[in-house]
């Protein structure tokens, strides 16, 4: 048994969209920062077929035939994978589960080859499975340029020691409507989607100076366009796709008061509900407080330092 555990890599600036969904090219440049408080952790074994477990519940391996074909070509062998996987947080809710999913299945697969990759390969490998996988082989802050095979990183994790992400769970049920689907009746049916693709690269430049300075505010402005403009393709899709929920607008409003009273926290949203608030360690208490306020009777919400990238775990 082969196994490895990952972080999800939450985007600031978003990959949404795809340049060749083939081969699962991203059509828009992400940057993303590895979540230190989740984890994925995967456990492979090398079997006659192909069979996935999540969190003791058995999926159809079909989503998993591109990817496995590929470690399979990789890795010169014939063998099935027998593979259970285990989120310490919920699945497919907008939490970025994909990414530190199929990041630590790239590096257990192939470990129970036997094949050792340099991480470059190993982003490649897990972009198939997954395009925001690619960034989660990286710990700290990583980017996934426009139409690239794998990500690159961009600072280790203690490059910028007093950021946080606070993540305000407004409800662990799975997302009505899965991102790849979702991206590509975007791409097929939403007007804005051309706009967004061409307005990307402008966001993303600007997210990777102002991490390079460790410019929050400059992070956050871009941050916030990123994620308002990939609903804006959402909800110009037909038929549209919302994935907000009333909470969500009680916490975005509580976030931009934290802000109106000098608090520098900073939002983001993926595909799905949840509400995730970059600040500085010293404003996580006042950033928890008001997202808890805000959405009563949710759990408390999750305060997470920058985490590593995939590791082998035994
Ligand atoms: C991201 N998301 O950059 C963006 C922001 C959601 C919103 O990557 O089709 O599961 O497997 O490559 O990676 C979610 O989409 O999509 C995602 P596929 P994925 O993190």
């Amino acid at each position: 048994m082969s196994v490895a555990a990952a972080h999800p890599n939450l985007a600031l600036v978003k990959y949404w969209g795809k340049a060749d969904a083939a081969r699962n090219l991203p059509a828009t440049p992400s940057l993303g920062v590895s979540l230190d408080a989740l984890s994925s952790r995967v456990e492979v074994w090398l079997d006659t077929g192909d069979s996935v477990e999540i969190d003791g519940r058995s999926v159809d391996p079909a989503r998993y035939r591109p990817f496995l074909a590929a470690v399979r070509r990789r890795c010169g062998t014939q063998s099935g994978f027998r593979i259970r996987a285990r989120n310490d947080f919920p699945s497919a809710a907008g939490l970025a589960s994909s990414s530190s999913g199929f990041a630590a299945l790239a590096s257990a697969c192939t470990a129970a080859c036997g094949a050792r990759l340099g991480d470059a390969e190993l982003s490649a490998l897990a972009r198939l499975g997954s395009a925001s996988a690619a960034r989660a082989v990286f710990g700290g802050f990583a980017v996934l340029p426009a139409g690239a095979e794998h990500a690159q990183p961009l600072a280790p994790a203690a490059a910028w020691p007093e950021l946080r992400v606070v993540i305000a769970v407004v409800t662990a049920a799975a997302k009505p409507i899965g991102s790849r689907e979702a991206m590509e009746r975007v791409r097929r049916t939403s007007p804005a989607y051309d706009g967004w693709v061409r307005d990307s690269p402008r966001l993303y430049e600007e997210a990777v100076a102002a991490v390079r300075d460790r410019d929050l505010t400059r992070l956050g402005g871009a941050m916030r366009k990123s994620y308002h403009r990939m609903f804006a393709t959402m909800l110009a899709a037909d038929p549209p796709i919302r994935y907000w929920l009333p909470e969500t607008l009680a916490l975005l409003a509580a976030v931009e008061e934290l802000r109106a009273q000098g608090v520098a926290a900073w939002e983001t949203m993926d595909a799905g509900p949840q509400v995730k608030v970059v600040c500085a360690d010293g404003d996580t208490g006042r950033v928890a407080a008001a997202l808890a306020a805000a959405c009563p009777g949710a759990r408390a919400p999750v305060i997470s330092a920058v985490g590593a990238g995939v590791r082998r775990a035994g």
